[in-house]
């Protein structure tokens, strides 16, 4: 499988600049480029690259996307002085030419598409590509918002062309608009285009009505064009990744794509004086993390917008650091949408419901009329609901932003241990063993029994049980020591192991341990101190156990076909877990799982972006596919392909959406719809 990261820089980029005085204009700066460099060196990420050449883009290749009269006029400024330059500029909406600027838009689709031939040749796994001019405002015959070549349109059309690429996602988490790309594959259903974007019901840049979330696309491109609108600024993690969970990520499940291409621009951060918003830098390391689970990894970063400068370079090393497979640092803030966010979420699930069978049972008859007056409505009643802050929106913030970024990011640990797994060296796990594998020791009898002692230690007579929790411990305390990132035991008491794995680190000190068990639990731990969270996924209702606050029962019964549970992951488990937001998860594997294989790697690869990446795994099933498919999760390689894509039955969408109605109250992630009256 394809290893690697590559990343394409050119000074070159960084000539186009403005030459007058606009201030529209005058925050695409040449530094926006350099810096970020400079901020990858600070932090050693440059050196960990593939370093791939850019080159100049062919005219061939610009008029896959862009009229021969807009590749002429952008030629023909080449030549031209200030002033004759100045004149062409305003022909355009908040665009400048530079001398330089035609060849810098053409390394800025070159390397965009060197980054798309380095992906699809296996050379590298993923990679990213800092260009200027951006792309994604630019259009089939016009230069617009400091875009004039559509880089990622382009680098699209281009590997369907080469590479005959059936379905390719673009996800835009620029804070405008790329309406370019919306116009470009708006009738093309295999190019499936997710933008958010600041909107403010359309008072914000470009102030279109087609930004809407009722812009699904045209004709046979019906409802692969995703618009979710901001229509407050303030949007922050909680808010993102509520979006991710609850549209995105859902539809690109199901959608598959072969190839993804993120229009990467970084106004959507904090302190940007274009997006005013309040993402901090780490959400760009989960949706980067979330991003590598489709295409079989093969994720292509393109720069887009950010122009705080600060805030720009951090949440662009935050984004190479996870597709080198850094373990992805912990989020910050409160886990909680804010009311605007949940509606626009609301908004789009509902215009999108006719195009996708993962939404098809959603009760959304309630909805009419309901996006354009309810901010209307909300005004009058606000205090009722979680509401972002009133927000600093004048100009010494952005110096603010500057010095609540240096302290925030030396409080993100940058967590030494590289992604290591820590294993016992007993039967099966040669079948694993790889350089990022670290074997542990076993305990002594001894030991083990002076640390069970005082809890479960009647159940701990059997030798080879024993053994098993002397392996676990071994390998937990690795993780609790930060020795290693995770690590995976087998255990013929999967349930036991579990419940000894997390009193063992709650006793160590974390205040909030997760638990994903599959299978049957035969020993549930007592979870009032709020200190674990359980999550149990089981074939059939518990007689007798009711789900509760921090143990929830899933049953859920994966289809034959063996992928329907990525809903469930996203639409329950990850939403939960996030507003958690644990030390340490604990996923465990027992009797009579119901999950396939897939199913369970996908939890263990998704369940990576909590808890710092921390992760235990305790397997029952001696079945050496499942331990080597954990194993490889675990070590970062990315989820196989689902396979065809089978949709949940009405009846598990309903019941996730029972449980969602009966959590969302306290877990605040899973709120994806206003009626419920939060
Ligand atoms: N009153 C990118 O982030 N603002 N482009 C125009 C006119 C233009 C942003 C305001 C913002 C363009 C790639
Ligand atoms: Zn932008």
């Amino acid at each position: 499988m394809a290893s690697g990261t590559a990343l394409i820089y050119d000074e070159k980029m960084a000539t186009h600049k403005l030459l007058w005085s606009d201030p529209i204009c005058d925050i695409e700066v040449p530094e926006r480029l350099s810096s970020s460099y400079e901020q990858l060196k600070s932090y050693h990420l440059v050196e960990r690259c593939v370093p791939v050449p850019a080159r100049e883009g062919s005219e061939e290749e610009i008029l896959l996307v862009h009229s021969l009269e807009h590749l002429e006029v952008a030629k023909s400024t080449q030549t031209m002085n200030e002033e004759e330059l100045k004149r062409v500029s305003e022909n355009y909406d908040a665009f400048f030419f530079h001398p330089s600027t035609y060849h810098c838009a053409r390394l800025a689709v070159g390397a965009t598409l060197q980054l798309v031939d380095a992906v699809m040749s296996g050379e590298v796994r993923n990679g990213m590509a800092l260009v200027r001019p951006p792309g994604h405002h630019s259009q089939r015959n016009a230069a617009n918002g400091f875009c004039l070549f559509n880089n990622v349109a382009i680098a699209a059309e281009y590997a369907k062309l080469k590479y005959g690429l059936q379905r390719i996602l673009i996800v835009d988490w620029d804070v405008h608009h790329g309406q370019g790309i919306q116009y470009i594959f708006e009738e093309d259903p295999s190019v499936l285009y997710f933008s958010w974007h600041r909107y403010e019901h359309q008072e914000f840049w470009p102030s279109l009505k087609e930004s809407d979330y009722d812009a699904v696309g045209l004709g046979k491109g019906k409802g692969f064009n995703i618009n979710l609108p901001w229509n407050k600024v303030g949007m922050g993690n909680s808010d993102y990744l509520a979006a991710f969970f609850h549209v995105l990520l859902p539809m690109a499940f199901e959608f598959d794509p072969e190839l993804v291409i993120v229009s990467s621009g970084y106004d959507s951060g904090i302190g940007d004086p274009e997006g005013q918003m309040n993402a901090t830098p780490e959400v760009f390391a989960h949706l980067t993390h979330f991003l590598m689970q489709l295409a079989n990894g093969k994720l292509c970063v393109i720069l887009e917008g950010g122009y705080h400068l600060k805030s720009l370079g951090e949440s662009v090393c935050m984004t190479v650091k996870t597709l080198l497979g850094d373990p992805v640092p912990q989020i910050t803030g409160e886990m909680a949408p804010c009311l605007s966010a949940v509606e626009s979420i609301q908004n789009v699930r509902a215009a999108h419901k006719p195009y996708w069978k993962w939404l098809a049972y959603e009760d959304t008859s309630f909805l009419q009329n309901l996006s354009t007056k309810s901010h209307l409505l909300k005004k009058a009643n606000s205090n009722t609901s979680t509401e972002h802050e009133t927000k600093i929106t004048n100009n010494n913030n952005t110096v603010k932003v500057e010095r609540f970024l240096e302290l925030h990011m030396k409080n993100i640990l940058f967590p030494v241990p590289p992604i290591k797994t820590a294993t016992i060296g007993s039967e099966g796990s040669e079948h694993f063993l790889s350089e990022h594998v670290q074997l542990v020791k076993e305990m002594d009898k001894t030991e083990i029994k002076s640390l069970v002692s005082g809890f479960y230690a009647d159940l701990v007579e059997e030798d080879k049980i024993l053994l098993s929790l002397g392996s676990m411990l071994a390998i937990l305390d690795k993780i609790l020591k930060k020795e290693v990132c995770n690590g995976i035991a087998a255990s013929p008491t999967a349930a036991l192991s579990a419940a000894v794995a997390l009193r063992h680190s709650v006793r160590f000190g974390f205040q909030r341990v997760l638990c994903v068990f599959v299978g049957d639990m035969q020993i549930t731990p007592n979870t009032e101190d709020g200190k674990m969270l359980i999550i149990n996924i089981c074939e059939k209702e518990q007689p007798g156990k009711t789900s509760c606050k921090h143990c929830i029962s899933l049953n859920w019964k994966e289809d034959a076909e063996g992928n329907d549970f990525f809903s469930a992951v996203l639409g329950f488990i990850l939403p939960v877990a996030y507003s958690y937001q644990p030390n340490l998860t604990v996923i465990a594997v027992g009797p009579n799982r119901s999950l396939g294989i897939s199913g369970i790697s996908l939890l263990v690869a998704l369940l990576q972006g909590l808890a710092e990446s921390r992760i235990v795994a305790v397997i029952e099933d001696t079945e050496i596919s499942l331990l080597q498919s954990v194993a490889k999760a675990l070590g970062g390689a990315s989820t196989p392909p689902f396979g065809i894509y089978v949709p949940p039955t009405q009846e598990k969408v309903k019941k996730i959406k029972a449980l969602r109605d009966q959590f969302q109250q306290e877990w605040k992630m899973l709120q994806c719809s206003v009626k419920d009256g939060i």
